[in-house]
Parts: structure tokens; C-alpha cells; sequence
């Protein structure tokens, strides 16, 4: 039996008398906020004025009205999946136990303390700040470079104490269910479950210390069942769980595992868990570049597209199934078969887990360890972590979305940083290579393993080189690189790159007004967390367009060139297919409004990367290489069935079209083509553009504009756009047309959901559809390169020459822009 305690609560200060009402799930934050004691972090720079909050220590209390019939029971636990972080519990006023970790759950029992009618529970949570000062004082450890030092004695998001991309807010309290579990008969075991092909069909394994029955219930809902507690099921037509692009359907079958114990006839009790059948593996083999770094599911490698997934929101109980799903929607859109789930946040929660297998979405699991050195060679720190492996391996390994545990992040890439600590360095290496993998394997021996992201050919070797593992790419960024840069990095596999870009203006409009609306502006700059962060950006842009000093262009200067670079190094990659087989751009998201490299921002909006990773990403795409004057058009088709394609190769002046080249052609299975090599000299750059439409059975797929110079050196027209809408279906139906071609049109409304395209080239005479579930209230607008508001040019050069005045900047252009040296021969 169980007895929920979520809900209404109070909390207060250790420091106050009184109490005030809290919610749970919830957070010393949320409860202050709902109360009226602060202002929304979120908002201006409300997240300096409350960083008081985490000193305290807070109270966390609760009367229950504990049932008889619990009472009856032989065993009562108090059950909390998950207390943030450090928590002392007390059952009326007896102490329960402690918490420590805010990556597993606790159980603490209650029972000779439970008294029958009003119970009273307690739980303080003690600033997690104050106490990782404390540790740090007794015992240095190697700087943060993302904050706080010391963070590593806390076994808590890391990103609480400050990210590059997060503000510096440290919540406490329960964030997760709270319940009495009562039982009396024993209970069995959470299965573990095993599936491998066998011939044609498939043969699951389940092990249930505890069960009477294990039953196998297929997707359509037929019982199988075997009596005791290890049955083999033999599955003679399997249905085979796929990423929704190669299965073609939004949701894949998962079968259902139980586990019972039977009271005679009856049930007495049941745990279950969704499997899906599948095989997955990481193919690490020598090949003629080096070693590969391939994904292989159900034998058909994959090239992942993906993005790597941080916490969504800072208040992390406030992310609710609604925007969970509303995200996934955008991950599908953008064609994503991959999330990273990254190391400085929290292990994906059930619900992320069952949405990803439902969805088809693979997950790259990293532990939770980031960027800094960590005490491994502390007997109590390792007991601690390799309990909370214990905990998320069984959790999470019976998911079909797993497809890979990663020790860590960038953990080998800051060694240089703790020359002076070899113990740290010694251990990272004893731990990511040896104890972890042991330690998952004991309750996960089928999904891969890799020691950290990124990862070379042993430890700290070859470590972000192009032949071997996986590589974090911030040439272009971090090492102020020009865009193109990544055409260089033949990586086997990259699993970071990024770009920052403003927030829509809905996320801006939630925590600036509008005379604060200036990058310049402290509101601004607080939502910032990059270091100089608003210069590259600037920098960047100006290398392609004119700058404005409107906020609102500069939204739209900022996500086009994010989407510029995004795109490009992921067709390069995509074309170089078998070599590198994964890119997955750094961030999907964001955990609170700001200026990021994500594509969907905290307002919930698609940023101009969103929409265009539906095309770079589309299984079934058209990429535009230019190389020394040529037009180079590749078909990309990563499913696998053949396709029968049509490529429509239009050259265009800007205010005309000029003749137009079809071919139709077929594209293997899981194979690039590349369809033609144009020669552009002819052409004038100022004035003319080719444009590319792919289509299949008649309908146009996507189609993609070379242009031969930068947007700022291009003569474009200025010409209306005509914009008709009407409902249909209730829908909206949003229909463009121009007489002259139009770069990179943006369109916006003032509703929050998504368009079905934006942030495209109409060319001349075009008239273009595209649709919104949505109704707006007020029309729709378009904006494009021709319409921005330039500032003067000295603007853009001081934004070229700003940025090389920054010593940080210049060794991170050298860091970061080197191509590392290789200790293998390259063929
Ligand atoms: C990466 C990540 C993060 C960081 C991002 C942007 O390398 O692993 O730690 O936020 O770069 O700098």
C-alpha cells in the first residue's frame, strides 16, 4: 500500500519561527516565490538580489494522517525518489536517516515511529552552498572553470552552482514523489531483462528475484507467462523498436514485462517495466581512418543527428509532462534520432525515458561528472556514486531509448588544468576505465560504454583528435575560427558544437522591458553567462551580415548565423558519412531565458536552428557544397530503403529565374550521391544564386539557395512580400508570394506555437505555403535580411576588433582553433 505525501506542505527558514505553505515537488524557490518573499529569479536581475536564499538552511514539514490499516503492515518505508540534496529526516521528532545525494532515491523506515491518526514529518535541507565552501576550505580541489570551486563534494546538478549557459541558483527541497510504502509478504525484485535475436525471432530473458510469474505482454496485448522467477521468452515475430525515422512511425511497440507474486490464485503484487526489442552497440573497430564511432541498430549503422539535452529548467519540478512533450515535438521536427543527456544536470527522469521510447529517440546517457576533477580516491565520495550508479543502471537499463552509458564530460580535456594533482588524474583514469564500467556492468551488460565525452584512444590520449573517438568542436566559437572552419575536422564523431544565439523575443520580453533591451544593458548581460559571449556573437554576424542595434534584429542576425554554421558542419559530416557518423550540436535547450547555443529556447519558441535542422537533419536530404567556385549537389539518404528522388537545380538572377536543370535519379539505401558539380564562374555573385529543390513522388521535399558571397556584399532586392491568411481546418494557413527573391525570411505572429517552415528563401515569383496550429490574433509579418535597420559601418568593424582585445579570447583561439596532433598514422 501506498500513501502519497505530495502536495501541500510548509517550509521555512532554519532562522524563522513561522511557517509558510510549500508545495511538493518543489524548492526553497518556488516556495518563496509563491509566497511573495522574492521575485522571480528569471526576471531582470532578480537572480543577484536572491542569492541570500542559498545560505539558509530550510524546513521542510508536514502532518500526516496516517490509516489504520498501514499501521497492519510489517514494513513502512518512507519513500523520497529523489531530496535535493543534503537532508536530515525526522518521523515525529525521531531521526530517520540522511540524504546526500540528489541522484537516487532513499528509503528510510518508519515503522517503529508511525503512530496511527496525525504524524508529524521533517526535512531539513541544508545549504548546499555553505557546505561545498566548508569542503573546499578542509580540501582544495582543482579549479572550477564553470563556477564555484569544490562543487565536486556535492553529489547535486553541478549547473546549480553556475554553467556558462545557467544562472547561479542552488535549489533545495524535495524534488521528486514522497510516499509511505507498506507491505507485509516479500516483493519481487524490479526485473532485469535481456533481449537478443535469435534466428528470426527474438528471445527475451527476465530475471525477478521474488516472482511467482513473469508474464510477456506483446504491444497488441497478448499474455505469455511463465511460472517461478527467471523465464525465457521465445518472441517468434518480433516487433522491432526502431528511431522513428527509420521505423516511419511515431510510436514504436514496446513490449510489457511483469513480475508477480501470487497469493494462491490472486495477484499479491506487481512490478513491471516497457522493453523494446532491439540491439544496439557502438563499433569501435579499426577501419581505414582510424577507429570508427558508429552506432549500429538492429545492424544498420546510423549517422545520429542530434543535440545534447541540459536540464530544462532550472526549478526542475516545474517541467511538466505538457512542455516535455511540446520539446520532443521540436526534437522530431528537427529529425533528431539522438538527445545527449549531459553530465552537469540530472540522469533522464522516467518520464524522459518512457517519452524516448515511445518516440523512438535514442539517449547517450553521460554519469553525472563534468568538467572538473573529482575526489574518486575518497573511499566515502566512491561509496556515494557507485550507489547512485547502482540506482539509475537499473532504472534506466531496461529502456530500448538507452543506446549508451558515457562516464563523464570533457573530463580528460581539462587535465592540463590539474598538472599539479596527479592523484586526481590517476583516479579519473582508475574510475572512468576501470571501476565504472564493472560497476555498470553488474546491473547492465548490454548497452555500451564509453569512458568520457570527449574520449580518444586511452586515457588522455589522442583526446579531440579527428581519427579516433569523439570530439567537442568549438573551433568556430570558443576559438573565434571563421564559420567554415569544421570543413576542416574530419571527427568520426562529433558530439559537440555549438553557436550562441539570442532567445526569441517572447523569452527576451520575459525578463527585460524595453529600455533595458540593449545587449549593453546590465539586464542583458546578465543573461549572458558566456564570457563575452554578446561580442562573439557580434563578431560572427558581422563577418556575414550588416549589424543592426535593434534588439529585434538582432534575434534574427543571430539565429540565422547560428543556423548558418550549425548547417554547414552537419552536411559536411552528413556527407562524409562512414567517417564521421554522428553530429550532435551543443544545446537543444535551455534551463532559464538567455542568450545560448541552443535551437529551442525556455519560452518554448524554435530558434531559426530548429527549424533548419529539419532540413540539414531531414533523413532524406539535398546539401550545397561549394568548393573553389563550384556547386557541388549531394543527395544524403540515411534510410534504409532506396529512393527514387527528382533534383531541380534553378539558377536564378535575384529578380528572375533563369533555366532550370532536372534530374531524377535513384538513392541506394543508407548512401550519399552526389548529383552534380557546377561549375559558377559564369555567374554573378552580387546578383545570382542557385537554387535546389528536392522531390519525391512529385512533392517538393525541401529546398536549399547557394549564394556566392556574404550576405553583406550581395546587391539584394527590396521588394514586398504578399502575405494571405485563412483558416483551414483550424488551422492557419499562412500563403507568401514575392516578385523578387527574398533571403532568409523570418516569420512572426504573436502566437507560441511553431510554423511548419521559417526562416527561408522565397526566390523570385515564388509563392510559398506554410502552416501554424495556431490562432494568432494578430497577423502574421515577415522579416528578412533587406528589411534590418543597419547601423553605421564602424559599428561592424569595432565588432571585428573588439573581440581580439580580449586575452581570454586570444587562448581560446588557441586552444581551441588547433587541430590536436594525431599518434596514429592517417591514411
Ligand atoms: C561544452 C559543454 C558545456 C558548456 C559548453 C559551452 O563543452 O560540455 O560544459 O556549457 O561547452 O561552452
Amino acid at each position: 500500500m501506498k500513501l502519497d505525501l505530495t502536495g501541500e506542505w510548509q517550509f521555512r527558514a532554519s532562522d524563522e519561527a513561522d511557517y509558510r505553505s510549500a508545495l511538493v515537488p518543489g524548492c526553497q524557490f518556488l516556495d518563496l516565490m509563491r509566497e511573495g518573499v522574492i521575485p522571480d529569479p528569471f526576471v531582470g536581475e532578480n537572480e543577484h538580489a536572491v542569492r541570500w536564499v542559498h545560505d539558509k538552511d530550510y524546513v521542510y514539514r508536514k502532518v500526516v494522517d496516517v490509516p489504520a490499516e498501514i499501521l497492519a503492515y510489517a514494513h513502512v518505508e518512507l519513500v523520497c525518489t529523489q531530496l535535493d540534496t543534503l537532508c536530515h529526516l525526522e518521523w515525529n521528532g525521531q531521526a530517520v536517516g540522511d540524504a546526500e545525494n540528489c541522484h537516487r532515491a532513499y528509503r528510510f523506515d518508519v515503522k517503529p515511529y508511525l503512530r496511527m491518526g496525525e504524524n508529524e514529518v521533517i526535512l531539513t535541507f541544508f545549504s548546499a552552498k555553505r557546505y561545498v565552501e566548508k569542503r573546499y576550505r578542509q580540501s582544495p580541489t582543482p579549479p572550477n572553470c564553470n563556477g564555484q570551486n569544490g562543487i565536486v563534494y556535492i553529489r547535486k546538478p553541478q549547473c546549480h552552482f553556475g554553467w556558462d549557459w545557467g544562472p547561479v541558483l542552488t535549489p533545495a527541497g524535495i524534488s521528486g514523489d514522497i510516499y509511505l510504502d507498506a507491505w507485509t509478504r516479500p516483493r519481487p525484485e524490479a526485473p532485469r531483462v535481456r533481449t537478443r535475436p535469435d534466428g528470426t525471432g527474438y528471445l527475451v530473458r527476465v530475471e525477478a528475484a521474488g516472482a511467482d510469474r513473469i508474464r510477456l505482454i506483446d504491444p497488441d496485448g497478448a499474455v505469455t507467462e511463465a511460472l517461478g522467477d527467471v523465464a525465457d521468452f521465445a518472441v517468434t515475430d518480433p516487433r522491432l523498436w526502431w528511431t522513428y525515422e527509420l521505423s516511419g512511425s511515431r510510436e514504436q511497440p514496446l513490449y510489457t514485462v511483469e513480475a508477480q507474486t501470487l497469493a494462491g490464485e490472486e495477484v499479491a503484487d506487481t512490478v513491471s517495466c516497457r522493453v523494446g526489442l532491439r540491439t544496439i552497440t557502438l563499433n569501435r573497430e579499426k577501419d581505414a581512418y582510424g577507429h570508427n564511432f558508429q552506432f549500429i541498430l538492429n545492424g544498420v549503422p546510423l549517422f545520429i543527428k542530434g543535440a545534447n539535452y541540459i536540464p530544462p529548467d532550472t526549478f526542475i519540478t516545474r517541467f511538466d509532462q505538457a512542455r516535455l512533450d511540446a520539446m520532443l515535438d521540436a526534437v522530431r521536427f528537427s529529425h533528431m534520432n539522438m538527445l545527449r543527456v549531459w553530465g552537469g544536470g540530472y540522469y533522464a527522469d522516467d518520464a524522459l525515458l518512457d517519452a524516448c521510447d515511445r518516440r523512438g529517440i535514442l539517449l547517450w546517457q553521460d554519469c553525472m561528472f563534468a568538467c572538473q576533477a573529482y575526489p574518486f580516491f575518497d573511499d566515502d565520495f566512491r561509496a556515494n556514486v557507485l550507489e547512485e550508479i547502482a540506482y539509475n543502471v537499473r532504472r534506466l537499463a531496461t529502456h530500448p531509448c538507452l543506446a549508451v552509458w558515457c562516464g563523464n564530460n570533457e573530463i580528460e580535456d581539462m587535465h592540463m588544468a590539474w598538472a599539479a594533482m596527479h592523484r586526481y588524474v590517476e583516479w579519473t583514469e582508475r574510475f572512468f576505465y576501470h571501476i565504472l564500467p564493472a560497476h555498470i556492468a553488474l546491473y547492465d551488460d548490454c548497452t555500451p560504454y564509453t569512458p568520457g565525452s570527449p574520449i580518444g584512444s586511452a586515457h588522455n590520449r589522442d583526446v579531440g583528435a579527428d581519427h579516433v573517438g569523439d570530439t567537442h568542436l568549438w573551433g568556430v566559437w570558443h576559438g573565434l575560427q571563421p564559420m567554415t572552419h569544421y570543413r576542416r575536422r574530419m571527427t568520426r564523431f562529433c558530439s559537440e558544437f555549438g553557436f550562441e544565439s539570442l532567445p526569441s523575443m517572447r523569452a527576451i520580453r520575459s525578463y527585460a522591458t524595453p529600455d533595458r533591451y540593449s545587449l549593453h544593458s546590465k539586464v542583458q548581460r546578465s543573461h549572458q553567462k558566456c564570457a563575452n559571449g554578446n561580442d562573439k556573437m557580434l563578431y560572427y554576424i558581422a563577418s556575414r551580415f550588416r549589424l543592426s542595434r535593434d534588439i529585434e534584429d538582432l534575434v534574427y542576425l543571430s539565429q540565422v548565423t547560428q543556423q548558418a554554421c550549425i548547417a554547414d558542419a552537419t552536411e559536411h559530416w552528413r556527407r562524409h558519412k562512414g567517417r564521421c557518423n554522428g553530429a550532435m550540436y551543443w544545446q537543444l535547450n535551455d534551463c532559464w531565458p538567455t542568450c545560448s547555443w541552443s535551437s529551442y529556447d525556455y519560452a518554448g519558441q524554435y530558434k531559426a536552428l530548429q527549424y533548419t535542422a529539419a532540413h540539414f537533419n531531414a533523413p532524406l536530404s539535398v546539401s550545397l557544397e561549394d568548393v573553389a567556385g563550384h556547386l557541388r549537389v549531394h543527395v544524403l539518404n540515411d534510410l534504409t530503403t532506396p529512393h527514387t528522388v527528382e533534383v531541380e537545380i534553378i539558377p536564378f538572377r535575384f529578380d528572375r529565374l533563369l533555366p532550370a536543370e532536372r534530374i531524377r535519379l535513384e538513392v541506394a539505401a543508407l548512401s550519399n550521391q552526389l548529383v552534380r558539380d557546377m561549375d559558377l564562374s559564369g555567374m554573378d555573385p552580387r546578383r545570382e544564386g542557385v537554387a535546389v529543390r528536392l522531390y519525391e513522388h512529385g512533392v517538393c521535399l525541401m529546398q536549399k539557395t547557394h549564394l556566392m558571397r556574404h550576405e553583406r556584399h550581395l546587391a539584394l532586392p527590396v521588394g514586398p512580400i504578399a502575405i494571405e491568411e485563412t483558416a483551414e481546418d483550424g488551422r492557419r494557413k499562412i500563403t507568401l508570394h514575392t516578385e523578387v527573391y527574398q533571403r532568409l525570411v523570418m516569420l512572426e505572429n504573436d502566437a507560441a506555437q511553431p510554423f511548419s517552415d521559417n526562416f527561408f528563401d522565397l526566390l523570385p515569383g515564388e509563392t510559398k505555403v506554410v502552416w501554424q496550429d495556431a490562432a494568432a490574433t494578430l497577423p502574421t509579418t515577415a522579416r528578412t535580411v533587406t528589411t534590418l535597420r543597419r547601423g553605421p559601418a564602424i559599428y561592424d568593424v569595432w565588432a571585428h576588433i573588439k573581440v581580439f582585445l580580449s586575452p581570454r579570447n586570444l587562448a581560446g583561439a588557441a586552444y581551441h582553433g588547433r587541430v590536436p596532433h594525431t599518434d596514429e598514422e592517417q591514411p
